[in-house]
């Protein structure tokens, strides 16, 4: 990935533990006084620790979040053994959190089109405070392989009974 100098990048690889990101953007935030944090998060993973919008707010600390909203555990639909069908997630109103957590003064959104995404940008670039935005991806887009590829992947990974 190429970044500007100055920039830095931060991803749980190891793992892959979902959740991990919110309080990481967090942390960062507090110890990189200089530059600005930005968050980029899956729905899924953003819904085990949303609650720590609330601390940025105690903390007074200004992110810029991105919230991608595909309404689905996309990756886990691929992996799971017993299909894609599995695991709902539950349906939030992202853009909602902030308000809900206190963080009256951020500027929250919920995007729908390229324009939209492109205005909040924007807005959050020049916006002195923190910024929410809730991405909202078409159900077209929310899954980029189609369902025959899915049923495929967790088949082949399921292992054979006696083996
Ligand atoms: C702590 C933890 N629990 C469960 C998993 C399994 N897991 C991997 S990806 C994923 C779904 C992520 O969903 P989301 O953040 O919405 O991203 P999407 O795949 O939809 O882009 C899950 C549950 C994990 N990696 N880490
Ligand atoms: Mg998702």
């Amino acid at each position: 990935m190429w970044l500007p100098d100055g920039v830095g990048f931060q991803t749980q690889t190891l793992w892959g533990s979902i959740g991990w990101a919110t309080p990481a953007a967090e942390g960062i935030c507090m110890a990189n006084k200089k530059g600005r944090t930005i968050l980029i998060t899956g729905d899924g993973s953003h819904q085990l620790t949303a609650n720590e919008i609330g601390v940025m707010r105690c903390y007074g600390i200004k992110p810029i979040i991105f919230v991608l909203n595909n309404s689905i555990f996309g990756v886990e639909n691929v992996l799971s053994e017993i299909g894609p069908s599995y695991d709902e997630l539950a349906k939030w109103n992202y853009a909602q959190i902030p308000g809900a957590m206190g963080c009256e003064s951020w500027f929250s959104s919920r995007v729908s089109t390229v324009a939209e995404l492109d205005a909040a940008i924007e807005k959050a670039n020049t916006f002195d405070g923190a910024s929410y935005v809730e991405v909202m991806i078409p159900a077209s887009e929310s899954q980029p392989l189609p369902l025959s590829i899915q049923n495929q992947v967790y088949k082949t990974n399921t292992p054979v009974k006696g083996e």
